[in-house]
């Protein structure tokens, strides 16, 4: 009669098609009121002998079930662990899905794209603080206490900070001047990042952009000043034969000073870069002046270098056809789905610096 049970069971539990049915099962034959249990809770009515053999079988079938239930468990797990794993299979290496909503700035876009190019020509990209002292904004970089050229920059002053004049830095210039201070030559890096000025007209906002890069070492001319900044704006604007004009300029900070154009040509309101015997002006650049240099730990009499800067917005609208420079700060959805770039679009100089 055992035997009997013993097949039934065996066949419910290999039947059982997943794991609660299983349990179901188990608890038929082995839970309170399961089917061994209640023939265990009759060996208390038969005599010694019989309960002996009786209770014997009955533990055998007991451990013999449970054996089968185990077994059929571990089945079942791996069976619903197989088929999870099939229904949500993902591809690792499957490209970013399209439809994906986010836009990088065009500024962004643009300081990225002229990181790429300095990068490629061995500049690393150095970083300083918004808010700026007197010092480091001014006085270092051969700013006069008390020169007009201070009061042109409209600079935005904080209150004072343990008798140091703060301001928010008119231009990323400090940023190199604690690269010298902190470092010995050879350097040569960009400091791209916010700048801020109190001017809002058509062609100002009070926070913008600057990238700016200096180099420095022992023999370093206005020669290798020339070549790099040719170099930067042919990849930069992408034309092999754009010519460059070098027209002598003064800033405070650089003696020789110059400020730098490429051909254009202007026609019904639209603009072409190229030889065309028409010039924009793009960036300002020059020797270091001797005074920044000592003012910052270098030793003018051994160490001589380059410098340059230039407005990212500027060359963004001029790049990328943006007529009017405020919607940059607008955050304008519909205008950044327009002029916006699609994320993982990563400016690279082998793969081209957008596609
Ligand atoms: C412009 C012109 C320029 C610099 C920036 C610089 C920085 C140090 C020393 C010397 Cl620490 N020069 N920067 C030099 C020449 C021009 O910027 O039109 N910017 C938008």
């Amino acid at each position: 009669m055992l035997d009997a049970l013993k097949d039934e069971l065996l066949s419910l539990v290999n039947a059982a098609a997943d794991l609660p049915a299983l349990d179901e099962v188990r608890v038929n034959a082995l839970g309170k009121k399961g089917r061994i249990t209640g023939f265990m809770k009759e060996l208390g009515g038969l005599s010694p002998d019989e309960r002996k053999e009786r209770g014997q079988a009955l533990n055998a079938l007991k451990d013999e079930i449970a054996a089968a239930l185990d077994a059929r468990k571990a089945d079942l797990s791996a069976a619903h662990l197989k088929a999870r794993l099939e229904a949500e299979r993902v591809d690792v290496t499957l490209p970013i899905r399209p439809e994906t909503e986010g836009r990088i700035h065009p500024i962004s876009q643009t300081m990225d794209e002229m990181i790429a190019i300095f990068a490629e020509m061995g500049f690393a990209v150095a970083e300083g603080p918004d808010v700026e002292d007197d010092f480091h904004n001014f006085t270092a970089l051969n700013f006069p206490v008390g020169h007009p050229a201070r009061d042109m920059h409209d600079t935005f002053y904080l209150p004072d900070a343990d008798d140091k004049k703060m301001l928010l830095r008119t231009h990323t210039s400090p940023v190199q001047v604690r690269t010298m201070l902190n470092n010995k030559p050879p350097i040569r890096i960009v400091a791209p990042g916010r700048t801020y000025r109190s001017d809002y007209d058509m062609t100002h906002t009070p926070m913008f952009h600057q990238i700016e890069g200096l180099v420095i070492d022992e023999a370093t001319n206005m020669g290798h000043l020339k070549g790099c900044l040719v170099e930067f704006c042919r990849a930069f604007f992408d034309v092999d034969d754009l010519p460059l004009r070098f027209r002598p300029s003064f800033f405070p900070f650089t003696e020789p000073s110059a400020e730098v154009d490429i051909g254009c040509l202007r026609k019904g309101g639209e603009l072409k870069l190229g030889n065309y015997g028409d010039w924009l002006e793009i960036l300002g650049c020059g020797m270091v002046h001797p005074n920044v240099l000592e003012a910052c730990g270098i030793d003018s009499t051994k160490y001589q270098g380059f410098a340059f800067g230039m407005g990212v917005e500027r060359v963004a609208m001029l790049k990328y056809g943006i007529p009017d420079l405020r919607t940059f700060f607008e955050a304008d959805l519909r205008w950044l789905k327009h002029y916006g770039f699609v994320p993982l679009d990563i400016p690279n100089i082998a793969h081209g610096l957008t596609r």
